[in-house]
């Protein structure tokens, strides 16, 4: 049975929320998932997330915390008792989050994009076609 008391806003294709659903069960937490709809966001999601209105938001104890890393960073800062996500050594903690950092400033913002053109075209098949070509672009910009 899910915890009442932890729920997390979320749009099951996106990346952002996708951190926060590896965070939760590799500490072991147990919570309850509520789906949002782009086109008709829920009075939950505008009252929990007045600033950017997205998700994810996780609510804890009925207190909204947004943002995924921040996200990701309060997960293991409230359950301190289980083990921490981030390395103990400070320079791979550092590396941790330089790569968090680089997935938000070139590769999350293209999945963004392709949610919201899929929103627009409605042809899913065109819109994995799109993210695929990003990707593999992105992947031969870091190794080339
Ligand atoms: N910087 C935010 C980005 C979150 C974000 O872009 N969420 C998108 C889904 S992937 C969203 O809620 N979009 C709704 C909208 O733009 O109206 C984070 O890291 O949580």
């Amino acid at each position: 049975m899910a915890d009442t008391n932890v729920v997390l806003l979320d749009f099951w294709p996106s990346s952002y929320g996708m951190r926060v659903k590896i965070a939760l069960p590799e500490k072991g937490i147990s919570y309850e998932c509520k789906q949002e709809d782009f086109e008709a966001k829920s009075s939950l999601l505008l009252e929990m997330n007045p600033v950017h209105k997205m998700i994810p938001v996780l609510i804890h104890n009925a207190k909204p915390i947004c943002e995924s890393l921040n996200i990701v960073q309060y997960i293991d800062e409230a359950w301190k008792h289980k083990p921490s996500l981030l390395p103990s050594d400070p320079y791979k903690r550092s590396q941790a989050r330089f790569w968090g950092d680089y997935i938000d400033k070139n590769v999350s913002y293209m999945h963004s994009f392709t949610l919201h053109l899929q929103l627009l075209v409605k042809n899913s098949k065109l819109v994995i076609f799109i993210e695929a070509f990003l990707i593999v672009n992105i992947v031969l910009v870091i190794y080339m």
